[in-house]
């Protein structure tokens, strides 16, 4: 049975095309800066809000009734949806998708039988890869819905929650080893705390950190070659979460002797959240060696909570993909859409038009960064901007030749040379020109 009838395969036509049904910008097979753009953006099809997600909000129910939401049995209604996941990958041209155990399959009474109703949907999504040639970008655990984790997962002051959370995240590894996911996520859930005045963040971090280990220790029993990531994000559901931002992660692994087997998976609108730029994210990734993969989504400059818009800032994509490419690219990451519909977008061709709109968006800033890096726009005048340290006292410094006492005699017979204007404004200008004319 067909879920999107009405719909064909999404095609590129082009940037003059009138088709709200086509691409205007993402072509997938056109080669941008030596690579296909189908493997340059590796987009990704998020299951919970593509396929679960009903427009309810804090004051209202559903407003979104999709046609796979009809079938009584739950154990249905997930297979149903499998099929029209897949169908709706196809259409779209999304080559990859992420998913929570939570997302594909429906808890039962107890851990037992949530497993093996599990185990019979991931064998219908078996099938859907195979006939499709759709992948897995990654898969995670949900230890956050549920009741039991009121105060947390691997940090509730419940040792039983933490034995359940550890078990959970066994099978869901897994499920994802067995779909031949490519990365497994770890977003902290409510890993984070409310109030001081009841926590022993000691405990808790250590406790985590713990949580790390035996998932790293586990993943080598099994021969889980994923790639593991941490998604950094400041508040929301608790109001401190310990995986704050990029920087605290790192700082994080480095005291646990994590950090060879972790790497981030960048939400845009996480990075917003904690008042950085999505572009400060995945520099902060990149320059120390972890960058894995991106959540791509868009926050509300006015609201100040994970909103998971389809991102359409063609300023913002080109920003991300720039610092995409300065990594090397994406090798087992992607570019998930971790955004849903408008409340009030609820018709089954929004979905359609959501990911057109945010694939579109970022293939232009692939296009634009692609252009910016080939001109070497940006690199030239940071180049420029730091030159004095590669030559007299400026490479004395980098070298490690010179200490306080022979930077002071310098100070005392040199002074300082006059700075040089940042040219911010220029810069900004410069960026423009690029996004419009590329
Ligand atoms: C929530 C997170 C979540 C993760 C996966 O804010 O973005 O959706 O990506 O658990
Ligand atoms: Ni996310
Ligand atoms: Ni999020």
């Amino acid at each position: 049975m067909a879920y999107f009838e009405q719909i064909g395969t999404i095609a590129y036509e082009g940037p003059k095309s009138k088709n709200p049904l086509s691409f205007k910008y993402y072509n997938p097979s056109e080669v941008v800066a030596g690579k296909q753009m189908k493997d340059h953006l590796r987009f990704a099809m998020s299951w919970w809000h593509t396929f679960t997600h009903r427009g309810n909000d804090p004051f209202g129910g559903p407003t979104i009734f999709r046609p796979w939401d009809e079938t009584a049995d739950d154990i249905a209604r997930a297979k149903a949806r499998v099929h029209a996941a897949f169908e709706f990958m196809e259409k779209a041209q999304i080559g990859y998708f992420c998913f929570h155990d939570a997302d594909i399959a429906p808890r039962q009474g107890n851990l037992l039988e949530t497993n093996r109703v599990l185990d019979e949907v991931v064998e219908v999504i078996r099938q859907e890869m195979a006939r499709t040639g759709i992948k897995c970008l990654w898969g995670t655990s949900n230890c956050f819905s549920d009741e039991k984790f009121v105060h947390g997962a691997s940090t509730s002051p419940n040792a039983s929650v933490f034995a359940y959370a550890a078990a959970q995240i066994k099978k869901a590894i897994e499920v994802t080893q067995l779909l031949g996911g490519e990365n497994y996520v770890f977003w902290g859930g409510r890993e984070g705390y409310e109030t001081l005045l009841n926590t022993n963040t000691s405990l808790e971090l250590d406790n985590f950190a713990r949580l790390l280990q035996m998932a790293v220790d586990y993943a080598k029993k099994i021969g889980f070659t994923g790639q593991f990531l941490i998604e950094p994000k400041p508040k929301e559901p608790t109001k401190h979460q310990y995986d704050f931002d990029t920087a605290t992660v790192l700082a994080f692994l480095r005291k646990y002797h994590l950090e060879p087997y972790f790497k981030m998976n960048i939400e845009a609108n996480h990075a917003t959240l904690a008042a950085h730029t999505f572009q400060h994210e995945l520099n902060m990734a990149r320059i120390n060696g972890v960058f894995g993969s991106v959540d791509a989504n868009t926050g509300d400059p006015m609201l100040g909570w994970d909103t998971d818009q389809f991102p359409t800032s063609i300023y913002d994509t080109t920003l991300a993909m720039y610092e995409v490419l300065l990594a090397g690219g994406f090798t087992t990451g992607g570019l998930n859409f971790d955004a849903k519909v408008r409340r009030g977008s609820f018709q089954e061709d929004d979905l359609f038009l959501a990911y057109i709109a945010g694939m579109d968006t970022f293939a232009k800033g692939l296009r634009v960064a692609a252009k910016l890096i080939e001109d070497g726009v940006f690199e030239q005048f940071i180049a420029k901007r730091y030159e004095s340290y590669a030559e007299g006292i400026g490479k004395d410094i980098i070298g490690g030749r010179v200490g306080f006492s022979e930077l002071e005699a310098y100070a005392l017979i040199h002074g300082v040379t006059p700075n040089t204007s940042g040219r911010q404004e220029y810069l900004e200008t410069v960026l423009n020109q690029y996004i419009l004319e590329s």
